[in-house]
């Protein structure tokens, strides 16, 4: 996996998604995304398989420190370009990160099904994001390896408690199969997409009544 590199001109509209309205010529909302978690949980991999549409197995150990795809969706008529950056794990690249966090609009936190102590980290992880980002970046709690039943560790309930007692959203996902990968990232886009344009009188997008409907058509797997 390569770093890439902003093909699309599009980098004029970075960090003005107040007022994309005048200057957006083809990309209209510019969103930042990071995904965190223990090393090994398939962070590389979850954006990979988002990316490209496919798994390639075996660690991307070349991960080191931090780098980004851009990926744009269409979410109705609107183009929202995605800048995710990946994380390397590691508590050395840690520092590095904090200064990734204040610029997130949003953050995919993953753990191992497989793994005990990758979920048991998961508080951690969410003191220090509390800690670190701007008060409204929207997070997300995501279970990868959901492919790996035979091996699973964290039953997905807990998953589902941890997220409920944090508030934020959770699924699991499968980098392998592709399982809820491409919702993950459409469901955050979809929630701050629809923040930069709403107006503060007018009610707020749910995103786990969003992602609830979503699961009813591709009838796949729960989220609370
Ligand atoms: N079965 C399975 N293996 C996965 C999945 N995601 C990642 N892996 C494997 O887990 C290992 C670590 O993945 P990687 O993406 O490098 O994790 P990262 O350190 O969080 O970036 C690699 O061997 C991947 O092939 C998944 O959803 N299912
Ligand atoms: C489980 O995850 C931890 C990080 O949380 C990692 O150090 C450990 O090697 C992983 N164990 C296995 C069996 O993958
Ligand atoms: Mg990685």
């Amino acid at each position: 996996w390569k770093q890439s590199h902003d093909k699309d001109n599009t980098n004029r509209i970075k960090n003005s998604t107040e007022n994309t309205s005048t200057i957006c010529v083809s990309v209209c909302v510019f969103l930042q995304t990071i995904l965190v978690g223990d090393s090994g949980v398939g962070k590389t991999s979850l954006l990979v398989q988002f990316d490209q549409g496919k798994f390639i197995p075996g660690s991307f150990s070349a991960t080191v420190g931090i780098g980004f795809t851009n990926k744009v969706v269409t979410l109705d008529e609107v183009k929202v370009k995605l800048q995710i950056w990946d994380t390397a794990g590691q508590e050395r690249f840690r520092s590095v990160t904090h200064a990734y966090y204040r610029d997130a609009h949003a953050l995919l936190l993953l753990y191992d099904i497989t793994n005990k102590s990758s979920f048991d980290n998961i508080r951690a992880w969410l003191t220090e994001i509390h800690e670190y980002t701007q008060s409204d970046v929207v997070i997300m709690l995501l279970g990868n390896k959901a492919d790996m039943s035979s091996e699973r560790a964290i039953r997905r309930e807990e998953g589902e408690r941890l997220a409920r007692e944090y508030s934020v959203p959770f699924m699991e996902t499968s980098a392998m199969t592709g399982v809820n990968v491409e919702l993950a990232f459409t469901a955050v886009a979809r929630e701050l997409q629809q923040r930069s344009v709403q107006q503060p009188s007018e009610p707020r997008f749910q995103i786990h009544e969003y992602i609830d409907a979503q699961k009813e058509k591709s009838s796949c797997c729960r989220v609370f």
